[in-house]
């Protein structure tokens, strides 16, 4: 029995930095529509979708920096989106920088959602792996920062029932870290829909520039292979701004292959008809983890932020370890 998921990778070029929530809004329909025309279920969008990619630059007050943000989801120009998404019958993933009111403060999150085909928002990830630096750097070509304009993430890397089957998120950045896949592998997660702006150019690691294809597709299929998941990997490509950005949307299934990959930096929609039940004979398998895994010696992976000396990476495995035993798990 075949559980099929027909996604749509809706990749962005560019969006500039003039461009309207209602011009930004009238490309991603057009996703939609032909998405429809392929016979989706499901279209991803990448991270930060209705605006360009705003960390590039440093801002002083903070009313320029939330001009970026949506305070309604939907709100008065994405209910569009939101009603042609119902009206064809898809479900959608959006990333979109989120302000709210919460805990009695204001908080920033760079957010990904999951609305299903009523409409309805199913799932919501907010960004946990947030890269760049959070001090204004001249020295650099453009600035990247995430750390200044954003809070982490404080709902963690859940997974959603939807569609017939398990759907996980993520963001950029956290596709880049084996944590992200492996703690919703261990949720069962049978889809991971991400979106990424990633440019050509590491401002601190130039030398790292020419891999940078190379290393986007290695995590993806990676960490779907290691998790027995289907990753859709969906990117704003192109030279925004300035600034060059990698494409190379892709379609990855739980074995670590891509089915689908874009062509051009443009608005472009890949699709694939993804069986769900590819993961099983996997997490079966070779990734059984209740039947493979040894958690006692994984302490370090939680234990420490950063690297130890030997001797504490010891200590902290051994009080990991007795734990462990002690729980008798
Ligand atoms: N962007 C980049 C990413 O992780 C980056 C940051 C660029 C990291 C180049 C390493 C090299 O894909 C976001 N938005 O996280």
């Amino acid at each position: 029995m075949a559980r099929i998921v027909t996604v749509g990778a809706a990749q962005m070029g560019p969006i500039a930095k003039e461009e309207t929530r209602n011009e930004v809004i009238d490309r991603l329909v057009a996703h939609l529509r032909e998405g429809k025309r392929r016979g989706c279920d499901l279209v991803v969008f990448p991270e930060l979708t209705l605006t360009t990619f705003f960390p590039r630059w440093f801002y002083e007050d903070q009313a320029d920096i939330d001009r970026w943000f949506e305070s309604e989801m939907p709100g008065p120009e994405t209910k569009r989106l939101f009603d042609e998404a119902k009206a064809l019958g898809l479900a959608f993933k959006l990333g979109y920088a989120e302000l709210i009111e919460e805990e009695g403060r204001t908080r920033h999150f760079n957010t990904a959602i999951l609305v299903d085909k009523s409409g309805a928002i199913t799932g919501k990830y907010r960004k946990i792996h947030l890269p760049g630096h959070a001090e204004h750097e001249p020295w650099r070509q453009f600035q990247h920062l995430e750390k200044r304009y954003f809070e982490p993430g404080n709902l963690g890397f859940r997974v959603f029932d939807a569609l017939g089957g398990r759907f996980g998120m993520c963001i950029c950045n956290d596709r880049r870290w084996p944590e992200t896949y492996r703690v919703m592998g261990l949720q069962g997660v049978e889809m991971v829909l991400l979106g990424y702006n990633t440019p050509v150019h590491n401002p601190p690691a130039p030398e790292h520039d020419a891999f940078g294809w190379h290393h986007n597709t290695l995590v993806m299929q990676s960490g779907a292979y290691q998790n027995a998941t289907w990753v859709v990997g969906v990117a704003k490509g192109g030279t925004e701004e300035g600034v060059p950005s990698i494409a190379g949307s892709q379609i990855i299934s739980p074995a670590g292959i891509t089915v689908a990959e874009t062509l051009t930096e443009r608005d472009e929609l890949i699709s694939a008809a993804c069986d769900l039940d590819e993961c099983a004979s996997y997490k079966a398998s070779v990734f059984a983890f209740e039947r493979h895994r040894e958690p006692a010696n994984y302490g370090l992976i939680t234990g420490t932020r950063g690297v130890v000396t030997p001797e504490e990476a010891e200590r902290i495995e051994a009080e990991h370890r007795a734990r462990w035993e002690a729980d008798g798990a």
